[in-house]
């Protein structure tokens, strides 16, 4: 007898998780649907850099509308569902508050209840996150850490984590949470600043830039890289019994670390470039992260393979030989050039 493919539903598959998850379920010969939402100009980007677009059944889901979700779940009957949608920027967080709420914290809870209603038997995995833990704290982080958020997107995120436990035991449901820690990669998006930083270090080393504006520099961050996470994401859902867990590194570094790391990488010197802007700090940041993986090896066999210097070096080789390509005429899948200089962008505090 012929095995039907596992099906899995990734919604946010045009995110930099989203896309490196389904090249690794595509990979596994899973079929894979996933959500997009819809916007006025289609952001497939990832997708088509990785070379799976034309692999993936692509659903519209918007996770304020509870009808798109049921719709997208009765069209997918999905085995896994991975729950990578969230409005995830932190600093935006701030100035759409309710907004951030009402998606990545209720819209949670407004899948959840299409998952009780209409697919009970689904793996489900919520992308909580290592932001929940908040301000004010050292040593290793772990599953045992209580959890006091710092920002709009952090509240929103505990109500899901939150969620997703009482759905779990209300209902027998298998639903599980990763406390993902920071992970980073060339599909970054340009907001994050990793992937700013290695986005201005490229233009300044090409001469297209003279210099780089940042704003808590101090803050430190657990930073993984996300095809090592996106595997960790499976594994979860492969355990036979659902759980929360923390994925992380074991190791942080500070945004200066990063900053100091990219540029040497490039052959510069970036006390030549810095400069330090309070357009970017945040009404209230979380200053240090570090999480303790030690269930991910227990639990999941999980541990990271890529280190933080050989995380840098793919993201700045990644940006140099693009913004090369592009000064060469070529054309790629490729979001630099259509985002705004942030000089122009104003926030609201
Ligand atoms: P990302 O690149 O920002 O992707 C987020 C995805 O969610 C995108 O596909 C986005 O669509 C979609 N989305 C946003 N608002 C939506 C809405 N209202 N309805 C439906 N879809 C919506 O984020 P990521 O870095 O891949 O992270 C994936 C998930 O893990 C997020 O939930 C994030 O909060 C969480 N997380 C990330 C990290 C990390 O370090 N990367 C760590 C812990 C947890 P568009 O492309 O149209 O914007
Ligand atoms: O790169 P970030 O914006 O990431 P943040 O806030 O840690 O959030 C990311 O990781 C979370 C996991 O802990 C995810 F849940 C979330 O979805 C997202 O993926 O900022 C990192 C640090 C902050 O302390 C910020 O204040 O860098 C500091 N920073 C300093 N200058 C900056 C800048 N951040 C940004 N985005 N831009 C700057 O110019």
């Amino acid at each position: 007898m012929v095995k039907s493919k596992k099906r899995a539903l990734i919604t946010g598959i045009t995110g930099q998780d989203g896309a490196y998850l389904a090249k690794l379920l595509l990979d596994k010969d899973y079929e894979v649907f996933g959500t997009y939402r819809r916007i006025s100009t289609p952001n497939f980007w990832r997708l088509q850099y990785l070379g799976i677009k034309e692999k993936i059944t692509i659903l519209p889901l918007e996770l304020s509308d509870s009808s798109s979700i049921i719709t997208a779940i009765e069209t997918s009957q999905p085995d896994e569902l991975y729950n990578l949608a969230a409005q995830s920027f932190v600093g935006a967080s701030f100035e759409n508050p309710i907004y951030t709420t009402d998606v990545s914290g209720l819209g949670v809870v407004r899948l959840l209840e299409v998952v009780r209603h209409h697919c009970p038997q689904v793996r489900l995995y919520q992308a909580s996150t290592s932001e929940m833990y908040g301000d004010n704290r050292s040593g290793l982080l772990s599953e045992e850490t209580s959890f006091i958020p710092s920002s709009p997107y952090a509240g929103a995120k505990l109500l899901a984590h939150n969620s997703v436990k009482i759905y779990r035991e209300s209902y027998n449901l298998f639903l599980s949470n990763g406390i993902l820690f920071n992970h980073e990669s060339p599909l970054r998006g340009l907001e994050f600043v990793t992937r700013k930083i290695t986005n201005e270090v490229a233009k300044i080393k090409l001469g297209l830039s003279k210099s780089i504006s940042l704003g808590n520099i101090n803050s430190s961050r657990d930073w993984g890289y996300a095809p090592d996470y996106v595997e960790a994401m499976w594994r979860i859902l492969q355990h036979s019994e659902p759980l929360d867990i923390v994925v992380a590194t074991n190791t942080n570094y500070t945004v200066e670390n990063f900053l100091d790391a990219a540029c040497k990488h490039a052959g510069l010197d970036y006390k030549d470039f810095l400069k330090v802007n309070k357009k970017f700090l945040r009404p209230l940041d979380v200053n240090y992260l570090r999480g303790d993986n030690s269930k991910a090896k227990d639990v999941l066999g999980w541990e990271p393979q890529v280190t933080f210097d050989n995380l840098v070096k793919i993201m700045v080789d990644s940006d140099i030989a693009r913004w090369k390509a592009y000064k060469e005429g070529k054309h790629m899948p490729w979001d630099a050039l259509h985002y705004p200089s942030e000089n122009n962008m104003i926030s609201f505090k």
